[in-house]
């Protein structure tokens, strides 16, 4: 039976990924948003590139809930963006806002589906979602660690001048600009990065990879980055829809795992029918542990920010 991918937020990442979806021919897209104009008119673009690239896909834009009702998957982008010279903490009381309406939605009309969230602050917005709609745990998950190793593999590649597909890495943590590259766990072509690679160069590019998503809002001046994080997202779409149980870097729920309670935080999950099925617990060295500790509690203090504003999470 053909699947289901439901999209809230059709902008540029919503956009971006009902392309993708289409052209892997993953799964009938529904393209939700408040700006329903802007949902139809994409839904229709794509829809009408499917003559010509052959795809049996079925393509709707809407803002009616009801009709995201037995989606398999749905991807969350509904939010506002960051602009030159925000954080993405600065996007938090105005996206939890938008996230309890999605969550309310999602939690009435589709409340089986395999929910991936985009918003920003990644990992207070996917928790947050958590806890509005009461979606099993399992079933809730956040997309950024596969976006972030990404960056750091392309930034490494382009240094050391081998391909991307020969590089192995983890980035874990929050995502923020406390996140941690896993130095030990970076392998080029099976050797250990630090052998192959100056300490200044590399912390220039664990610099660069926390500060990836600034050094291209820059460039754009209007919104972030889509490209990436849609493809991203669709990676952890497909790998629940196919069962493919891949080990992905995602905001998982964390109830003891890396010794720490009830909080998202970027780990490596595998990703198969029954949604987050496992996380991976790796050993850290005391340098990775420290840091990846300091990033947990950058998170923690923005969900404490995050329940002045809404004693309800
Ligand atoms: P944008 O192109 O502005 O699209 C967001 C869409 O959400 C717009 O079309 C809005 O109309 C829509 N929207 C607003 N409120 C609602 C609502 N209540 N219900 C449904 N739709 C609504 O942004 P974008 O697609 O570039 O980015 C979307 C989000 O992803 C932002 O919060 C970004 O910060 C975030 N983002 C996250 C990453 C990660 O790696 C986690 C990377 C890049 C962007």
């Amino acid at each position: 039976m053909k699947k289901k991918i439901s999209l809230i937020g059709a902008g540029q990442i919503g956009g971006t990924l009902a392309h993708l979806i289409t052209t892997k021919q993953l799964a009938d897209v529904v393209l939700f948003d408040v700006a329903e104009n802007i949902a139809k008119g994409k839904a229709l673009d794509i829809a009408q590139s499917t003559s010509v690239d052959g795809q049996n896909i079925n393509l709707i834009g809407t803002n009616n809930y009801e009709d995201i009702k037995n989606s398999d998957v749905i991807i969350i982008t509904a939010g506002v963006p960051r602009k030159p010279g925000m954080t993405r903490d600065d996007l938090l009381e105005i996206n939890l806002k938008i996230i309890k309406q999605v969550a309310e939605g999602v939690k009435k009309n589709s409340p089986k589906s395999f929910v991936i969230c985009i918003t920003n602050p990644l990992d207070i917005i996917v928790m947050a979602f958590q806890k509005y709609s009461g979606l099993p745990t399992n079933k809730v998950v956040g997309m950024a660690g596969i976006l972030d190793t990404s960056r750091f593999k392309y930034f490494l590649s382009q240094e050391l001048k081998v391909p991307v597909k020969d590089i192995d890495s983890l980035v874990l943590g929050g995502h923020g600009d406390t996140m941690v590259p896993m130095i030990n766990y970076t392998k080029i072509d099976g050797k250990p990065l630090t052998q192959m690679i100056q300490k200044e160069k590399l912390d220039l590019i664990i610099g660069r990879t926390r500060k990836g998503g600034a050094e291209i809002i820059k460039f754009l001046e209007k919104g972030s980055a889509f490209y990436a994080p849609a493809a991203s997202g669709v990676e952890m779409a497909e790998s629940y829809i196919k069962d493919l149980k891949k080990t992905l870097p995602c905001a998982a729920y964390l109830n003891g795992e890396y010794g720490v309670n009830n909080l998202y935080a970027g780990v490596p999950v595998v990703i198969g029918k029954n949604g987050a099925e496992k996380i991976i617990e790796i050993d850290l060295s005391s340098k990775e542990k420290e840091q990846f500790n300091l990033s947990i509690k950058t998170v923690q203090d923005l969900y404490k920010a995050a329940k002045n504003i809404d004693k309800n999470l």
